[in-house]
């Protein structure tokens, strides 16, 4: 599987699904999730409510409706609480649970937000290192995943992991 880290958007990505940073209840909320949900149109937010909910470190898909993506995998990120509270193993699994719905889908290639580094919280240090540590020991049929950073800082260590 080739990791590719790029600076933008995660809503312009042509890839086959795109992953989403949502909360449990599926239904919406600002950041990437808000992001995706506006360009998706409104079907996403119907298909959402019909999966109800998902739980911390899971993941789930729909279909990508309007997005250039033809699938959103939705997945939960854990609230950065200290570090103490089980965050690295939840966050290690919104990346391989995402590969295993990517994988039943049969989607192949696959683009990701930085999850949790947001509202919720996690130290974008960390959250680089476990997402590209959990991409690259993970036994999947994608063939391309793009880590997509909305920040510079981000961007930069992606990079310095991925080199
Ligand atoms: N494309 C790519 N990355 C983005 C985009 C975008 N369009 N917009 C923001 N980011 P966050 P979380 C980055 O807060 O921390 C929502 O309300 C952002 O800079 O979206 O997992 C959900 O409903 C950051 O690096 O998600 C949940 O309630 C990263 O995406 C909660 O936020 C994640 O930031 C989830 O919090």
């Amino acid at each position: 599987m080739r990791i590719e880290a790029v600076k933008g958007d995660i809503t312009r990505e042509s890839v086959d699904a795109i992953v989403n940073a949502a909360n449990s209840s599926l239904l919406g909320g600002g950041g990437v999730d808000g992001a995706i949900h506006r360009a998706a149109g409104p079907e996403l937010r119907d298909a959402c409510r019909a999966l109800g909910g998902c739980a911390t470190g899971d993941a789930k898909a729909t279909p990508g409706f309007r997005l250039p993506a033809r699938w959103v995998i939705h997945t939960v990120g854990p609230v950065w609480r200290g570090g103490h509270d089980g965050e690295p193993e939840l966050l290690a699994s919104c990346y391989r649970r995402s590969l295993e719905v990517a994988d039943e889908i049969g989607a192949r290639s696959l683009a990701f937000p930085a999850i949790s580094t947001g509202v919720y919280g996690y130290p974008r240090n960390e959250a680089a290192a476990i997402a590209v540590r959990n991409l690259r020991s993970a036994s999947t049929g994608v063939d391309v995943v793009r880590l997509i950073a909305f920040d510079d800082e981000t961007a930069a260590r992606y990079e310095t992991l991925l080199s």
